[in-house]
């Protein structure tokens, strides 16, 4: 069977990142001899004609669609336009942008079938019936649109061994791998550089995403969780992907994409010895929670090369982390930051500003914690309701979201550093204010560590400043200069009525 899977830019001016799900969707039908291609829209950078150009010019018996959230809009732009223009062909989808949202996909875009689920094995079964034309509502893990509604089919059962699915190296080569590793390695290059780690750097960044594992222990009340629990792969099956990463593009920074890496100790240990008996000299970056961060784990972690740890610090208030069921207490953070920074371990460090019950005191708590650490890596993010997570669902409740298609819309094409909805009693303005405050605490923080290491010329110290602060500079000194205009002006015509 001849198939084409599309993947929409999740932002239509993103740099591209891999498609990992679709990679591994791809894979699979790969194995089972079907012809297909893949087409990465962001990577090819192509306008919203072109893209039905070329989808035109191609022969398919089926089109598949994924992604994050993000993507609604074009998706339902894209879908809707390929349904004109082929109506017989199916197009199946899956993942964040359409799984947890059927009732939305079936009424607003041109998808016919969702994956409920993990795709691998789904996607497989689903396609061979199709081709031997077997009824598909006896494929497991299914919705199926069917009129004005839809049908599910059994549930799926969640792969137990992770180790079963194979890594999506046949899939690795129907995209241009070598713009992914280029594009995103210079992106973690200057990284790097901007934290002072390049003494522990190899040289040009090639990059690449990678999973450990699937799932997360955690039940966030702003995070969506496809499926339950937590798995891992063995750590045979993780080298032996790193290696051929490795010796195939030649790739020496690893991102693991899995949202925690550390699961447990043992598992820790035995890839640590693994990486160190595989020979490979790479850097990697890794998730964690603050609860799991010791001395011990992080200095096996750095002696086999990771940089970088992604740690949800979330808020500095522990009421928030309470209400969020974080199930972290803040000195957990205090302590992750001080132990990363003792090992020059880079830290991206998340956070979350505006759920529900957020008040002036408690981003006041958050921004005592980032003064007190001195945290100088974080993200501040709003607190944007995605479908299926707990706070869509107060968002749903509370009339907030009411009309779904439009409120998706509304989201699409952005992240969550832009406030989309407001779900405190703080005004709109109060909410973006703290929100610079916190992110002028930081950088405060950034540029005290920077002196205090001596790790900054005075050139970067005044580039620095041109960077962080040249446009307020500039704004200030015009301001101050239309003053002393003014002030002279007045001065001029008085001392001309003086004078008349
Ligand atoms: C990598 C990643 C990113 C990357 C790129 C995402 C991408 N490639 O699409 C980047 C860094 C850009 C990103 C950004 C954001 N992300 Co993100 N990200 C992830 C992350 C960590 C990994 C995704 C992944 O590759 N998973 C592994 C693959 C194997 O799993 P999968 O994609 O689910 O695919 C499987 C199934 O879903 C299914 N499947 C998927 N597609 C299809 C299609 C078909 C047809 C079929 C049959 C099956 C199928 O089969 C696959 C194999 O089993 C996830 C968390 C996670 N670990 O899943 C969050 C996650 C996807 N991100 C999320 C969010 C919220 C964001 C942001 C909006 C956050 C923000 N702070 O602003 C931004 C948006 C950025 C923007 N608009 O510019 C949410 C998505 C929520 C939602 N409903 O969409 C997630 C789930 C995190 C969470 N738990 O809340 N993210
Ligand atoms: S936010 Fe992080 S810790 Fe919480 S459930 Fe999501 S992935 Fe797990």
């Amino acid at each position: 069977m001849k198939i084409l899977i599309v993947y929409p830019p999740c932002r239509e001016s993103s740099t591209p990142t891999l498609p990992l799900g679709l990679l591994y969707v791809a894979q699979p039908l790969i194995e089972d001899g079907h012809n297909v291609n893949f087409f990465d829209i962001a990577l090819e950078k192509l306008s919203r004609n072109e893209v039905l150009a070329k989808i035109k010019s191609e022969k398919f018996d089926l089109m598949i669609v994924g992604g994050i959230i993000t993507t609604y809009s074009y998706l339902k732009w894209l879908t809707n336009e390929v349904k004109n223009i082929y109506p017989d062909v199916p197009i199946m989808g899956g993942g964040f942008v359409a799984t947890p949202i059927p009732h939305i996909i079936f009424k607003y875009t041109g998808i016919d079938i969702i994956c409920n689920g993990e795709g691998d094995i789904t996607v497989k079964e689903y396609v061979s019936a199709l081709e031997d034309g077997r009824d598909i509502s006896d494929v497991s893990g299914l919705f199926i649109k069917n009129g004005n509604t839809y049908i599910i089919t059994s549930d799926r059962p969640l792969i137990k061994n992770l180790d079963v699915i194979n890594s999506p190296v046949g899939a690795y080569k129907l995209l241009d791998i070598e713009r992914y590793v280029v594009e995103n390695g210079k992106q973690i290059q200057e990284t790097l550089e901007s934290h002072n780690s390049l003494d522990s750097y190899l040289g040009e960044c090639r990059y690449f995403d990678i999973l450990s594992g699937r799932g997360c222990v955690g039940r966030c009340t702003f995070c969506y969780r496809m499926v339950k629990g937590m798995r891992k792969h063995s750590v045979s099956y993780v080298i032996v992907h790193m290696k051929y990463l490795y010796d195939t593009y030649k790739i020496n920074m690893f991102l693991f994409e899995d949202e925690l890496f550390v699961d447990s100790e043992k598992w820790v240990d035995d890839f640590c010895a693994a990486l160190k008996d595989s020979k490979m000299d790479v850097r990697f970056s890794i998730s964690s929670r603050a609860i799991l961060i010791t001395e011990d784990l992080l200095e096996k972690l750095k002696s086999v090369g990771c940089v970088h740890i992604g740690v949800g610090f979330e808020s500095g208030s522990q009421k928030m982390l309470d209400s969020m069921k974080k199930y972290t207490k803040i000195e957990h953070n205090y302590n992750a930051y001080r132990l990363l920074k003792k090992h020059s371990m880079i830290l991206g460090a998340p956070t979350v500003q505006g759920l529900p019950g957020e008040t002036k005191e408690t981003l006041k708590d958050t921004l005592k914690f980032f003064n007190d650490c001195g945290v100088d890596n974080a993200a501040f993010y709003y607190a944007t309701p995605y479908p299926n997570s707990e706070i869509y669902q107060y968002a749903l409740k509370k009339g907030l979201t009411q009309d779904e298609d439009k409120y998706l819309e509304w989201i699409s094409n952005s992240d969550a550093s832009e406030l989309k909805i407001n779900l405190t009693k703080l005004s709109d303005t109060d909410l973006i204010y703290y929100h610079w405050l916190l992110a002028e605490a930081l950088r405060r923080n950034r540029l005290k560590n920077e002196l205090r290491n001596n790790a900054i010329t005075n050139m970067d110290f005044y580039k620095f400043i041109l960077k962080h602060y040249g446009v307020k500079m500039l704004y200030y000194t015009v301001l101050f200069k239309l003053v002393w205009n003014l002030k002279n002006a007045v001065e001029l015509k008085n001392k001309r009525r003086c004078a008349v």
